[in-house]
């Protein structure tokens, strides 16, 4: 491993080096430069690598995220009966997540075999056929579970609730249960509507855009373009990040010849606050009670025409005391006034935000302050100004919209029963967390994965395994290998499918599918590469057949959905608001806009106005159990923070390298403040044991991560995720998002007298 200087900007030669290195690995160099030119194009298809909204300018449209992204997917290495033959489930579960998926596309239908502990090939027909008498099977439908990844299509997610709905259950768990859901729900609550406000073009007329809790520059690379072209005409760009990320420093767009050829870059942001983890609600709280003292800032037309709980939101704020702001925020009092007069002094401004603000207990009441700062100053519903949760996977939000929600609107389900003349259940089902609970206790049976790697993705590793692992059948319709195929007791099934950059030929013809993005609007996508298989099957063809081998023709003649994707938007069309014509209004350029109520200042909430939330701040980052125990310690407490590097997405991890900040060579790295190593014994390069903190009596601890100075504030730390999973106890969950505490665990370290050799394989 190399630690080298943080890189000085992000973009430039080195990102189009890195685009070019990945095309190359790739194996299939001529097919994945033609996909290049494709992505979020028209009749071209959307770019897997994030939900970032489409610009209407510029020839390209991928970024070298993305790049890896449609790289990783379209490569011609395959695994097949040979390689499972070969390797039996024991050994393949002693890999690393990157070896596995490095191994190639899965190339045919898998059923587990129990008494060999290998992976045998079965017919589709078959494998519908064992779904089905297993799902027949149970004595109640909520014994299954149905989860979804956000990547997959609108069509393919709408036959999958029905399915599920028509089999009796809600219980939907999704990746969105572990990602944006405070967003959702402090949303719908505060502004009636669960999604942000903003569209893309809005990033045009800004003059002022808050960046909370987010790194642009390696997630969400395009909007690095937007925030660009912002900050070049003088918008004044306010980052709040734990840590200094490049992205958000200064960008060199590849797409522009100076900044790519010359050392020059953008200047991102105007201002960049770090606060501690956790600490964002105390920074906005503290901004709008230095406003409230100042005179008279706020927009007090908007207040009395538009909201609620207005005088309850100011008393709240009054009490709140500028000791617990100062100590939660982690920053001084005159950079809140600072931000507060960057705030008040803009005429239009946008807040966006990710994981870094969803991911902590309190992210409910963090989303619900970033909303009253905006009511204040009447900064919604109009041009260049609003709210932005920037989404992670490129079709999440559609997800939703089509109805994978464990508890959805009685509204939704009553259009649903009348147009299929069906009882469906209205009782809430599983989000992730009661999911994996259920399937740990044994009450479900069932496991059904619809993309995704629910195994590493999720909280607390070995809780989480061994709840999968306790199904007593685990279904994984996928694209490559991961370590939910691998958690298998009984039975288990592998279904392997298309994905976004392939071509879908059914008899009725070439199939396009659709994808929402981060600011509603809905667009084709349509893959162009040969399948890298013949015998796998586009995931609408696959669910079609298990919900046929199950339920019949139950409510639908679902084997007449299975290869004609224009059907079920026309099944859509008639189920959920804003799809009206949707095969007509797909033909539109750059697709159509589904709307947003709070966006034209409609507000769908129980009172009928937009409505203050006089939230207290927490009395600690952490849940009052966790604070008992941290009394006890006689060593100090870190809070940690599980993130993305550079070279992964999510569980798929590209490579070893964290470019811009510097890292190569290694993923077992914890960043650390310098004076708190220092103070608490601890040198650069030292391996050390994190543990973390909990009311129970398990250990849960990870060993070997190399310690790495790094500007961060003191008492914070940060390291990569999945690896860290282990360590986030399952029951360490937001208030009322019932989120992993991602980016705020409770942890002690220890030096590792463990040397430990890791290597990397392809
Ligand atoms: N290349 C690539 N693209 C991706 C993904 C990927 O893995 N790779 N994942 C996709 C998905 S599903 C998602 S959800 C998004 C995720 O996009 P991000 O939210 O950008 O992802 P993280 O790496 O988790 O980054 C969290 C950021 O918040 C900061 N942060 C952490 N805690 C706090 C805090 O308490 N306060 C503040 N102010 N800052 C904090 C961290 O320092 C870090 O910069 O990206 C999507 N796009
Ligand atoms: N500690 C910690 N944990 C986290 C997070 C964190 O920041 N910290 N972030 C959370 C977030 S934001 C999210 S969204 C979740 C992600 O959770 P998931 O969405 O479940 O995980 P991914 O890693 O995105 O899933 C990768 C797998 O998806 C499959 N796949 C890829 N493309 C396709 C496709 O087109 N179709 C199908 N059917 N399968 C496909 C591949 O087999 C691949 O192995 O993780 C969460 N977990
Ligand atoms: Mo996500």
């Amino acid at each position: 491993m190399t630690i080298s200087k943080k890189a000085e900007k992000a973009g430039g030669m080195p990102s189009l080096k890195s685009t070019l290195s990945r095309l190359l690995e790739s194996r299939k160099v001529k097919d994945n430069v033609k996909n290049l030119f494709r992505v979020n194009q028209d009749k071209g298809f959307d770019c897997p690598g994030c939900a970032w909204g489409d610009s209407a300018e510029g020839v390209f449209q991928f970024c070298e995220n993305g790049a890896k992204a449609i790289a990783w997917e379209s490569t011609n290495k395959t695994i097949g009966r040979d390689f499972f033959a070969k390797h039996s489930v024991s050994y393949l579960n002693k890999q690393s997540d990157y070896w596995l998926e490095y191994q190639g596309r899965l190339a045919e239908p898998l059923q587990y075999n129990p008494v060999t502990d290998h992976y045998e090939p079965i017919g589709w027909d078959e494998a519908f056929k064992c779904i089905a008498v297993k799902l027949n099977s149970l004595t109640s439908p909520d014994e299954a579970e149905f989860y979804t990844s956000g990547r997959a299509s609108n069509e393919v997610a709408y036959l999958y609730q029905l399915m599920g709905r028509t089999f009796g259950t809600n219980n939907f768990p999704d990746c969105s249960n572990m990602c944006h859901e405070a967003s959702g729900v402090a949303l719908n609550t505060s502004i009636g509507i669960g999604k942000g406000t903003v569209t893309l073009e809005d990033f045009d007329h800004a003059d002022c855009i808050f960046v909370l809790g987010q790194n642009p520059g390696t997630n969400h690379p395009r909007m690095l373009n937007s925030l660009r072209k912002a900050a070049k005409r003088g918008c004044k760009i306010v980052a709040f990040n734990n840590l200094k990320e490049v992205g958000l420093e200064r960008f060199a767009s590849p797409q522009v010849p100076t900044e790519l050829l010359t050392p020059s870059a953008t200047q991102i942001s105007h201002a960049y606050f770090s606060p501690k983890l956790g600490g964002d609600m105390a920074v906005i709280r503290g901004m709008v009670k230095y406003l409230m003292e100042d005179g008279d800032h706020f927009n007090h037309q908007f207040i009395e025409t538009h909201t609620a709980q207005y005088d309850e939101y100011c008393q709240q704020v009054k009490e709140t005391s500028w000791d617990m702001i100062l100590i939660q925020s982690g920053l001084e009092k005159a950079q809140i006034i600072q931000a507060a007069n960057l705030f008040a002094n803009s005429k239009n401004c946008i807040a966006t935000w990710a994981m870094g603000i969803t991911q902590h207990k309190h992210s409910v009441d963090t989303i619900k302050e970033i909303v009253n700062l905006h009511l204040l100053f009447g900064q919604i519903g109009r041009k260049g100004a609003g709210l932005c949760p920037v989404r992670g996977h490129s079709n999440v939000q559609g997800n939703r919209t089509m109805g994978i929600n464990e508890k959805p609107a009685l509204r939704f389900i009553e259009n649903l029963q009348k147009q299929f003349k069906t009882e469906f259940p209205k009782k809430q089902g599983h989000n992730v967390y009661h999911a994996l609970n259920a399937l740990h206790d044994k009450r479900s049976k069932v496991l059904i994965c619809l993309g995704g790697n629910i195994a590493a993705a999720a909280a607390d590793s070995k809780f989480t395994q061994q709840a999968v692992k306790n199904a007593e059948l685990n279904v994984q319709i996928s694209t490559k290998l991961n370590r939910s195929h691998l958690q298998v007791s009984q039975h288990a099934l592998i279904l392997p499918c298309l994905g976004r950059t392939e071509i879908d030929l059914t008899p009725k013809g070439e199939q396009q599918i659709t994808v929402e993005d981060t600011f509603s609007m809905v667009h084709a996508s349509q893959g162009r590469t040969e399948p890298v298989s013949e015998n796998i099957r586009s995931e609408v063809n696959i669910i079609a057949n298990i919900a046929h081998a199950t339920l019949g023709n139950k409510p639908v003649d679902w084997l007449s959905l299975a290869e004609d994707n224009h059907q079920v938007r026309n099944l859509i069309a008639k189920s959920i608001d804003g799809f009206d014509n949707f095969n007509a209004n797909l033909a539109q350029p750059g697709g159509f806009y589904l709307g947003n109520s709070a966006a034209t200042l409609r507000w769908k909430t129980a009172s009928g106005f937009a409505e203050f939330s006089a939230a207290s701040l927490p009395d600690d980052i952490f849940p009052e159990r966790v604070s008992e125990k941290i009394k006890q310690q006689k060593q100090t407490v870190f809070t940690l923070q599980s993130m993305r590097s550079h070279d992964q997405y999510n569980t798929t991890v590209y490579g070893m390298d964290d470019r811009y900040r510097g890292v190569t060579g290694e993923r077992k790295v914890l960043f650390m403040n310098a004076k708190d190593a220092n103070r608490n014994g601890f040198s650069e390069g030292d391996l050390v044991k994190i543990t973390s903190i909990w009311q129970d009596n398990i250990t849960r601890e990870i060993s070997g991560f190399k310690v790495v100075f790094y500007d961060i504030p003191g008492g914070d730390l940060a390291a990569y995720y999945p690896e860290t999973n282990p360590l986030v106890p399952i029951d360490s969950v937001g208030d009322k998002s019932f989120t992993p505490t991602s980016k705020s665990i409770a942890v002690l370290l220890e030096k590792d007298t463990q040397i430990i050799q890791t290597t990397h394989k392809n």
